[in-house]
């Protein structure tokens, strides 16, 4: 450890401790392990997830940080002392997907704690307070919408509808929430921070191909959800004729194949994904009754997303009329592009040219829940590379020098901030 004083934390000598920030990355990843493998499944709410989350606030109680809890489950720690006014904050989520990595939302709350203990081991006060949060069911894998706790806290959804939500499992969000004892007295809408940055991984291939260790995160692209639930006429495999038959799982397959066919014809970056489908009875010789699947499409243009949204929609109608069957859609999530602000995006790329990092301006092509509070405060976020684009995969890896990078931009720019 550097040696910090107020003149050298000028020049920007002080860094974060990375044996400290992988270890605890380690000690997370822990829970919820998933065997032979470096990833973990802590779906939101889920007994993983409480578990994660006791470790996360017992260790921001080590840090002495006053922490408060919400009543959608959000956590936030503040550095108490000599600052003063609204906080700096950073953070992400510590909930995965099923089949997980240890870095997806994990980096930016652990890396957030790090910058604190660096600067309490250097003995800086900056002039603000400093927040580091993780929010609840980011993923929306198990409640939808995404960024669900991000969502509440910036007052965009009301506690009582997100308290409402039924998970794909049946259960109801705010039972979930007392059960594992993370339903909180503190006020929302939350009073907004002085600004939010969130280090992430990217989750994709585009710093990993051009050999760039920092992404100084321009937005977010849109995001539209859709659960589509087809019924037909359940019937024997065997006796029933093709010309009788009011087949739900053909629309899903063929809905599936349309929404390919329609992100090829606009071209990248538009992506499309049907990535949950369930056909009832579900049985190799029965004609489904019903058929329920997700459409997930993104797009960094709102019109060009709008354009898609409606070409699905009209595809699925004339397979639906033309197989017999009824359709039931459900909007999950719809969320616009997000732009975050010019002054912390250029604080991102200058802090990580200062150190000597190589650095790219780019879109996030996944959800975070940065782009809620870019809503309410100057926000942006710093991306380190994906070993080979890989994420919501086991697999995920970050090699530690990145994860350092990232976690020494995320201090710096955090200080810049605190300093404004
Ligand atoms: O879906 C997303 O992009 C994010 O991982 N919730
Ligand atoms: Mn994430
Ligand atoms: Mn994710």
């Amino acid at each position: 450890m550097t040696n910090v004083t107020a003149e050298n934390l000028q020049a920007g000598d002080l860094r974060i401790d990375i044996d400290r920030l992988v270890d605890r990355l380690a000690a997370l990843a822990e829970i919820g392990a998933i065997d032979g493998t470096e990833g973990c499944s802590r779906l939101a709410l889920t007994d993983e997830d409480k578990a994660g989350r006791d470790l996360v606030v017992g260790w921001m109680r080590d840090l002495d940080l006053e922490v408060t809890i919400d009543a959608i489950g959000n956590v936030v720690g503040v550095t108490t002392g000599a600052s003063n006014g609204a906080p700096v904050m950073c953070g992400s989520h510590i909930d995965t997907v099923r089949t997980g990595g240890r870095y997806d939302g994990n980096l930016g709350v652990l890396a957030g704690l790090e910058v604190i203990e660096t600067l309490r081991t250097a003995g800086i006060t900056p002039p603000r307070p400093l927040a580091v949060g993780f929010f609840t069911d980011e993923e929306g894998a198990r409640f939808a919408p995404d960024m669900l706790g991000s969502l509440v806290f910036i007052g965009a959804m009301s506690v009582e509808e997100a308290h409402g939500i039924e998970g794909i499992d049946g259960a109801i969000l705010g039972h979930e929430l007392e059960r594992i004892g993370y339903l909180g007295p503190s006020p929302l809408p939350a009073a907004p921070p002085h600004a939010y940055v969130e280090l992430h991984i990217e989750q994709g291939p585009v710093l990993e191909v051009e050999n760039i260790t920092i992404g100084a995160v321009t937005g977010v692209q849109g995001i539209s959800w859709t659960e589509v639930e087809v019924t037909g006429e359940s019937n024997h495999a065997g006796t029933t004729p093709m010309a009788m038959r009011k087949d739900p799982g053909l629309v899903a397959f063929q809905t599936a194949a349309f929404v390919r066919e329609l992100v090829l014809e606009l071209g990248h970056p538009q992506v499309g994904t049907v990535g949950r489908i369930e056909l009832k009875p579900n049985l190799i010789n029965v004609v489904p009754a019903s058929a329920t699947f997700t459409i997930d499409i993104r797009h960094m243009d709102n019109d060009v997303l709008l354009e898609a949204e409606r070409r699905v929609d009209e595809f699925l109608r004339a397979a639906a009329e033309a197989e017999g069957v009824t359709i039931a859609t459900r909007t999950l999530a719809r969320f616009e592009p997000v732009i975050f602000d010019d002054r912390v995006i250029d604080l991102v790329a200058d802090t990580a040219a200062t150190q000597g990092l190589s650095v790219k301006r780019m879109p996030s092509g996944a959800g975070h829940d940065a782009q809620m509070l870019s809503r309410v405060c100057p926000t942006g976020m710093v991306f380190v590379p994906s070993v080979n684009g890989i994420s919501h995969n086991p697999a995920e890896y970050t090699a530690p020098s990145d994860l350092e990078a990232g976690a020494n931009v995320l201090l710096h720019v955090m200080l810049e901030l605190a300093r404004s």
